[in-house]
C-alpha cells in the first residue's frame, strides 16, 4: 500500500504483543544473538512498513538481568524497532502459561475442563499488562495508533486508556487501587501520569474465537470472523448491560468501534519457497517415498483445540470400514510441541501417543504403519514439501480462531490440487468455500470426508482448488493487517453509530 491510503502523514504505529517478533538468544560466553522470528504478524505487517514508522513492544522470552539490558534495548531499538518488557520470571511464567493459556486460552475455545483459575495468575496477568502499558506509554506521542495483539493482553487497552488520560485505570479500579492489588508481586508498577496525550487510537485483535455470552471487562474490537464478533457485543449487552449496536460498544463514555478481519498467510513465500531446487528434489524424494499412497497431512500444534484425537478417531474408523485403503493411505501428522509446562498438554500429549500407537498396532504391517507421528517442529523447506506431496489436508480443531495451516496447504496445492477437510468449528471454515466442511466430533462424518478425499476426481479437485487458492491469494496476510490500520485510521472518535456496517 501507498502512503496515500493511510493519509499524507506517515503515521507511528505501535504494535504490541506478548512476544517481540526477534528470537534473543546468549551463548556461553555470555554475548547477545538476535534473529528476526517469521510468522503471521511479522509478514503482515511488512506490507506496509513503507507507509508508517513502526515500534513492536514485547517480552523478549526471557529472564534478561537488569544489567544487561541497557546493551540489548539498544539493539534491538538500533536494528529492529523493537521496545522489550522486561517481566520478572514468576510473574512471566503466571501471566503466560497461569492466565493466559490456563484461563483465557480454554475458556475462548469452550474447553471449561482445562481451565484452572488461581488468584495470583490472575494479578500476574493484570501486573504484566500494566508493565506493558507504561512501557507503550513511553513510547507515545500525540496521533500514535496503538494496536494491541491477542488474549494475553486484554487489560491492554483500558489501562493505557486510564494512564494517558491521567484518571482511572480503566472501569473498576484506579492505578492506585491496582497498585494495592498487586502488591507482593515483584516488579515495577506504573503510577498515573497527569499529563494528556491527544490523538491516541487504541486497536486490538484477537486471535482465537469469542465465544457465545460470558464474562470479560475489556474492549477488543477486531475479530476474525462475524461471529466472534457478534458473541462479543451480545456479551457486552448481557453480562454487562452496555449500549451496543452492529458494529460498536459504547464503554465510560467511548466508543469502541467492533470489526471482522479475517487473518490470512503470505501466499508467496510458500509458492516460492516450492520453486527452489532443494525442496523440489525433496517433494520428489517424498513422493518416491509415498508412492502408490494417499498421503493425508496433519499440522497441528499440539494443543487440545485441534482435534487431534478426534482426527485419530476417526481414521481409525475410516480404515476399519475400508480396509481396501490398508496400506494405500497414509496420515503424516506433525504435532508441535506446545506450553510443555501447563499440564493438560502433558495429558493430551500421553492420550495422542496412546493412541497412535494403538492404531498403528492394529493396522500396521512390517512394510507399512497407517500413522507416521511427529512430535516436533520441521524446517520451513520441509513443511512446504509435505504440504506439497500430500493428497489430502485434514483439520479437525475443535475451536480454533482461525487456522493458517489449512491457508498454507492451498498455496502450496497448485500442482497437486489436493483436497481441504476443515472442521466447522475452525474460523477458516466460514471462507474456505471449497473444503469438504465437517463436525469433528462425528467421527463418521469425518471418516466418510476422508473417503470422499481420496476417491476425489480430478477436475472436481481442481475446481475446489480453484476457488480456495483464489481466496488464500486474495485475503492474504498483508491484506488482514492493511485492513485493519485503515480501518483505525478512518475511524474518529465518537462515529461508531454513524458507520455502516
Ligand atoms: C493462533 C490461532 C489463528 C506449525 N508447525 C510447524 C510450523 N507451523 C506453523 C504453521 C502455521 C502456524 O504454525 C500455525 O498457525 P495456525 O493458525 O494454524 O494455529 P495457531 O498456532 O493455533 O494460531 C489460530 C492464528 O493464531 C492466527 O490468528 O489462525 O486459530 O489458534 O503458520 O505453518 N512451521 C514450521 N515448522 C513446523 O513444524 N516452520
Amino acid at each position: 500500500p501507498s502512503s496515500m491510503e493511510f493519509g499524507d502523514d506517515k503515521k507511528h504505529l505501535i504494535v504490541v504483543s506478548n512476544r517481540l517478533p526477534i528470537t534473543i538468544s546468549k551463548d556461553a560466553s555470555g554475548e547477545y544473538h538476535f534473529k528476526m522470528s517469521s510468522g503471521g504478524l511479522v509478514s503482515a505487517l511488512s506490507g506496509f512498513k513503507k507507509s508508517l514508522s513502526f515500534t513492536w513492544i514485547g517480552w523478549p522470552g526471557f529472564f534478561i538481568p537488569p544489567k544487561d539490558r541497557e546493551l540489548v534495548d539498544r539493539r534491538l531499538m538500533e536494528q529492529y524497532s523493537c521496545q522489550a518488557v522486561y517481566l520478572e520470571d514468576e510473574v512471566a511464567d503466571r501471566h503466560y502459561n497461569g492466565f493466559s493459556n490456563s484461563i483465557l486460552w480454554p475458556l475462548f475455545h469452550y474447553h471449561p475442563g482445562e481451565m484452572n483459575f488461581d488468584e495470583e495468575n490472575w494479578l500476574a496477568y493484570r501486573q504484566a499488562n500494566m508493565q506493558f502499558a507504561e512501557a507503550v506509554r513511553q513510547q507515545i506521542t500525540p496521533g500514535t495508533m496503538v494496536w494491541v495483539q491477542d488474549y494475553h493482553l486484554m487489560l491492554l487497552p483500558m489501562l493505557l486508556r486510564g494512564l494517558i488520560n491521567g484518571n482511572k485505570a480503566g472501569g473498576e479500579y484506579t492505578v492506585n487501587e491496582m497498585h494495592k492489588i498487586t502488591e507482593g508481586i515483584e516488579g515495577q508498577v506504573p503510577t498515573a501520569d497527569e499529563e494528556k496525550i491527544p490523538g491516541i487510537k487504541i486497536g486490538f485483535f484477537l486471535h482465537t474465537p469469542f465465544p457465545s455470552s460470558e464474562i470479560y471487562r475489556h474492549n477488543p474490537p477486531g475479530f476474525h470472523t462475524y461471529d466472534y464478533a457478534r458473541h462479543f457485543l451480545s456479551s457486552c449487552t448481557r453480562i454487562l448491560g452496555l449500549p451496543t449496536m452492529p458494529n460498536g460498544v459504547e464503554f465510560e463514555g467511548r466508543m469502541a468501534h467492533v470489526g471482522t478481519f479475517p487473518i490470512g498467510i503470505e501466499p508467496g513465500s510458500f509458492i516460492e519457497n516450492l520453486k527452489k531446487d532443494s525442496v523440489k528434489m525433496r517433494i520428489a524424494a517424498l513422493e518416491q517415498r509415498f508412492h502408490g499412497m494417499k498421503v493425508i497431512v496433519g499440522v497441528d500444534r499440539l494443543d487440545y483445540i485441534k482435534g487431534v484425537p478426534q482426527k485419530l478417531h476417526a481414521l481409525e474408523l475410516f480404515l476399519s470400514q475400508h480396509p481396501e485403503w490398508i496400506g494405500k493411505v497414509v496420515l503424516v501428522q506433525l504435532a508441535v510441541p506446545s506450553r510443555q509446562d501447563v499440564e493438560e498438554y502433558q495429558n493430551l500429549r500421553s492420550i495422542v501417543n496412546e493412541l497412535v500407537g494403538r492404531i498403528n498396532g492394529r493396522f500396521g504391517t512390517v512394510d507399512f504403519m497407517p500413522i507416521h507421528f511427529m512430535h516436533k517442529s520441521l524446517p520451513f523447506d520441509e513443511l512446504c514439501a509435505l504440504y506439497a506431496v500430500s493428497d489430502v489436508c485434514l483439520v479437525t480443531s475443535t475451536r480454533d480462531g482461525m487456522n493458517l495451516v489449512s491457508y498454507e496447504y492451498i498455496a502450496c496445492q497448485q500442482a497437486r490440487r489436493g483436497v481441504m477437510i476443515l472442521s466447522e468449528f475452525a474460523g477458516a471454515a466460514q471462507s474456505l468455500n471449497g473444503s469438504i466442511v465437517v463436525n469433528p466430533w462425528d467421527s463418521q462424518q469425518v471418516a466418510d470426508a476422508i473417503h470422499e478425499a481420496v476417491i476425489r476426481d480430478a477436475p472436481t479437485r481442481a475446481e475446489n482448488h480453484r476457488k480456495l487458492f483464489k481466496y488464500v491469494n486474495k485475503y492474504s496476510a498483508a491484506f488482514w493487517g492493511t485492513s485493519f490500520i485503515k480501518e483505525m485510521t478512518r475511524i474518529k472518535p465518537g462515529d461508531v453509530g454513524k458507520d455502516k456496517e
